[in-house]
């Protein structure tokens, strides 16, 4: 398995153990069947409560449901599952960075002990609703509405492009407190089968389709007080959640596009042509270098990064430069290893296509490309260009 530079001699026991459990549990659960899920459009669903058993979500978080793991054991575990498929490490993002981390974080001790126990093991599934249809990069200018109404909320509007809503038991909505001045986005824990809430499947993704993503519709929902996420107003609710899971993406990539690599590295020193294997062609080792070297350079931003947050150092504008590079390059990498398999490389049989095409979604969703560069590019200079 690449690792050039030998990153895991400085790898702890729990992090070996975390790494290798991923490793296998992909190995055993995820390879066998993701290209027919990926092609029936489906996610494998039994997977979920087996992640929740291995403890696959949110373990970074310091609570007696999750495994308390730090931040690089967190990381490699993202990394392991998204060289399964990017739909895998969907769901664990979904579910530990975007719904147990802000309930974590901002919930109170009833919403705590209500949710992290079932989101934990997987008998419950979470969902996080801030895109809608026409605010996808410019959340904060989102539509969604909750009016007072007793001791509770009404909630109306739409999220679209949610991963998980068709089977949630619980969304994590934003909207906009309409009853106090400036309209402050608050979180919402929302029971999908409460009156008012209806979820519908996204059908004809080309991208991502071994993940179930859908939308959200409200109709003067009823929400008590108590389902209000007590400690965040404003948009640092949502983006900080965001900050967790584009952590997490920044190692997910790297373990895609790891798989795109070996598959090709394997299929290069096996295929014979001309007399011989490919891989003895100039032209093949050299895309073989360049990949090592994309993927080894993105790999030590990520190290890098779990070192950062685990002493709390870690700056939102850092991950945005780790989730945009790192996607970058499986971009870029999946398409190389595609052309050297050949006719072969088009199909389900060998992952780099699947990868190639998880790609366009995870450029595109958590902040696109073009979104992180303006995040950079105020950082850099101080000044926003947003608008
Ligand atoms: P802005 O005025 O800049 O900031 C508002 C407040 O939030 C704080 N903040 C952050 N905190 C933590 N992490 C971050 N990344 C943060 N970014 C900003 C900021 O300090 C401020 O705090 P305070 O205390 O001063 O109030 O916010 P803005 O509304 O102008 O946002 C700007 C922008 C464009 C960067 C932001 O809207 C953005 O990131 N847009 C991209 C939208 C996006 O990423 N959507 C993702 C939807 S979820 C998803 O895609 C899930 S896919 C999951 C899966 O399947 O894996
Ligand atoms: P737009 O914001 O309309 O952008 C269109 C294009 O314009 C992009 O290229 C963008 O980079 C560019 N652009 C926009 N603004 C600027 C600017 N200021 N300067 C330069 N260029 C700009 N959302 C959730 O809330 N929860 C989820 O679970 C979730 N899961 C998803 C799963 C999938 C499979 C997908 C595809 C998306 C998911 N999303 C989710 C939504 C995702 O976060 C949005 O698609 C993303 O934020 C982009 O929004 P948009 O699609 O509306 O594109």
């Amino acid at each position: 398995m690449l690792d050039y530079v030998d990153l895991e001699a400085d790898l702890s026991e729990e992090e070996r153990l975390i790494r290798d459990t991923a490793r296998e549990f992909v190995d055993e659960e995820v390879r066998p069947d993701i290209g027919d899920h990926f092609e029936a459009g489906t996610f494998p669903e039994d997977l979920i409560a087996e992640m929740g058993e291995l403890g696959f979500y949110a373990p970074n978080l310091d609570h007696e449901a999750t495994a308390n793991v730090g931040e690089r054991a967190y990381g490699l575990l993202m990394q392991e599952l998204e060289a399964g498929d990017s739909g895998v490490r969907s769901m664990a993002s979904v579910q530990g960075a975007l719904v147990m981390y802000p309930i974590h974080a901002f919930g109170s001790a009833a919403q705590r002990e209500r949710w992290l126990p079932d989101l934990a093991d997987g008998s419950a599934v979470g969902c996080f609703g801030l895109t809608e249809p026409d605010h996808g990069s410019n959340p904060s200018a989102m539509e969604t509405s909750a009016e007072r109404d007793g001791d509770g909320y009404r909630l109306t509007g739409s999220k679209t492009w949610i991963t998980n809503a068709p089977i949630a038991d619980v969304a994590l909505v934003w909207a906009k407190d309409r009853s106090v001045d400036g309209n402050p986005v608050r979180g919402f824990l929302i029971e999908t089968d409460r009156d008012g809430v209806e979820t519908n499947h996204i059908d004809g993704k080309l991208s991502m389709r071994a993940s179930v993503t859908g939308e959200i519709s409200l109709s003067d929902c009823f929400v008590p007080e108590e389902s209000v996420l007590p400690d965040v107003s404003g948009m640092k609710g949502p983006l900080s959640c965001l900050t967790q899971a584009r952590y997490g993406i920044a190692w997910g990539a790297v373990g895609a596009a790891r798989d795109c690599f070996e598959t090709a590295r394997e299929y290069a020193t096996d295929r014979e042509q001309f007399g011989g294997p490919i891989a003895r062609f100039q032209l093949q080792q050299g895309k073989l270098a360049e990949m090592a070297t994309e993927i080894t350079t993105a790999q030590l931003l990520a190290y890098r990064l779990a070192d950062l947050k685990e002493r709390g150092d870690l700056r939102p504008q850092q991950v945005s430069m780790a989730k945009r590079n790192n996607v970058s390059m499986c971009r870029e990498v999946a398409p190389i290893a595609r052309e050297m398999l050949g006719g072969n490389g088009i199909t389900t049989d060998y992952s780099p296509m699947r990868h190639l095409a998880n790609m366009e979604t995870v450029y595109t969703y958590e902040g696109t490309h073009d979104i992180h560069s303006l995040i950079l590019g105020e950082d850099l200079t101080g000044i926003a260009a947003f608008e």
